[in-house]
C-alpha cells in the first residue's frame, strides 16, 4: 500500500484486518521493520486517540516519531495555486510539504473540513496537494471527508465480536450542539458497504450522506425502524451534507436509550469518541455492557500498526 486515505487504497480488506489482529496478538513481532525510518504526524486539528495510537503503532514497529501541531506551532499554510500571499497565510503547502517529505519516510495528516464550501471540502484539495508535494506515502488521520484509520478499527471490532456471519449494522445520526464533519460517517459507510454486513443508515430528513458512500445501504428516517434486530449500532453526529455544514435539528429523541435497544439483537453500541455524554449518547448506554467504544479505541492502535506495516513493506 502506498497511501492510506480511503478504503479504495486497500487491496484486500480482510487481509488488513487479519494483519491487525495478528499484531494485536504479537505487537513487537515486526519491531525491526521500521528501524531507521521516521514517521511525521501533522495535526491541523485536535486529537487524542489518533495521535497516541498512531504514535504507539509506529514505536511498536521500531520507527522514530515526530509530531507537529501545525495549527498551533506551524506557519499558516496557503493552498491556492498562484496566490499572492500578502494576507494571513505565511507558507505555501507546496513548500512546506516538500520540506516535511525530506525529513520523513511516511507522513500522517489530520485536516478537518471548514464546513463552509462543500465543493472545496469534498475536493480534498489540501490532502491531494499534500500528497503531491511531499513525495512520500501519506496516511489520513482524518481528512475533510473520510477517517479510514477509525473505520478500520471499527471493522476490526466488529470482526472480533460478531456472533453471526452477516450482522446487521446500523449507522445512526445523533444530536450534537456543534456542526461536525461527515467524515466518520462517510468513512464508516464506505467500509461497511464493502464488508459482509447488512448495512442500514438512519438519519433525520436533510441529513442524508453523499450517495457515493452509501451505495448499497438502506437509508431510513425513522431510528426505531432501523434498530429492529440490529447487531451493531454506530452512533455519530454529522452536520448536514445537503444544506452543507448546517445544524437542522438537535432533536433529543434521536439520542439512543436502553429502552430503544429492546428490539435489537442485544446490540453492541459503537462510537468513535470523543462523545458528548447525554447529548449524543446516554450514560446508561456508555456505561453498560452494550458499549463497544473502549474496544474500538483500543483497536485504533492495531489498525494504525497494520496500515504502517503495510506501507513500510513497500518502501
Ligand atoms: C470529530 C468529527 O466528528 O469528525 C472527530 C471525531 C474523531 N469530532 C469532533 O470534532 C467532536
Ligand atoms: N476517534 C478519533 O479519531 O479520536 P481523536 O479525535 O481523539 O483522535
Amino acid at each position: 500500500m502506498r497511501n492510506f486515505t480511503s478504503v479504495s487504497d486497500v487491496e484486500n480488506i480482510s487481509k488488513l484486518v487479519q494483519s491487525a489482529l495478528e499484531l494485536k496478538a504479537n505487537p513487537y513481532k515486526y519491531k525491526h521493520l521500521g528501524e531507521n525510518k521516521t514517521i511525521g504526524l501533522i495535526f491541523l486539528n485536535p486529537s487524542l486517540r489518533t495521535r497516541l495510537s498512531t504514535q504507539k503503532a509506529a514505536l511498536n514497529l521500531g520507527m522514530t516519531v515526530m509530531v507537529m501541531n501545525m495549527d498551533k506551532e506551524g506557519w499558516a499554510l496557503e493552498t491556492q495555486d498562484g496566490a499572492i500571499m500578502n494576507h494571513t497565510t505565511v507558507e505555501h503547502i507546496k513548500d512546506a510539504a516538500a520540506v516535511m517529505g525530506q525529513y520523513c519516510d511516511i507522513i500522517g495528516v489530520r485536516s478537518f473540513p471548514k464546513l463552509v464550501d462543500r465543493e472545496e471540502d469534498y475536493s480534498e484539495d489540501f490532502f491531494n496537494k499534500f500528497i503531491k508535494y511531499c513525495g512520500v506515502p501519506v496516511i489520513s488521520l482524518e481528512s475533510a471527508t473520510l477517517h479510514p484509520c477509525q473505520s478500520l478499527a471499527d471493522l476490526i471490532s466488529i470482526t472480533e465480536t460478531k456472533k453471526t456471519a452477516k450482522p446487521k449494522v446500523v449507522l445512526t445520526w445523533a444530536p450534537h450542539i456543534k456542526p461536525l464533519p461527515q467524515a466518520v460517517a462517510n468513512s464508516f459507510a464506505e467500509w461497511m458497504c464493502k464488508a459482509d454486513v447488512d448495512f442500514w443508515v438512519a438519519n433525520p430528513e436533510g441529513y442524508n450522506l453523499d450517495t457515493k458512500y452509501i451505495s448499497n445501504a438502506k437509508v431510513v428516517h425513522n431510528q426505531e425502524d432501523a434498530l429492529k434486530n440490529a447487531d451493531y449500532i454506530y452512533v455519530k453526529n454529522w452536520s448536514s451534507y445537503e444544506q452543507y455544514g448546517k445544524i437542522l435539528t438537535t432533536d433529543p429523541s434521536w439520542m439512543l436509550t436502553l429502552e430503544r435497544l429492546k428490539t435489537t439483537n442485544q446490540a453492541k453500541v459503537m462510537h468513535c469518541l470523543p462523545v458528548r455524554r447525554n447529548v449524543e449518547l446516554s450514560d446508561e448506554i456508555l456505561d453498560s455492557e452494550h458499549a463497544l467504544v473502549q474496544q474500538q479505541a483500543g483497536n485504533r492502535l492495531w489498525a494504525a500498526q497494520a496500515v504502517i506495516k503495510s506501507i513500510l513493506e513497500t518502501i
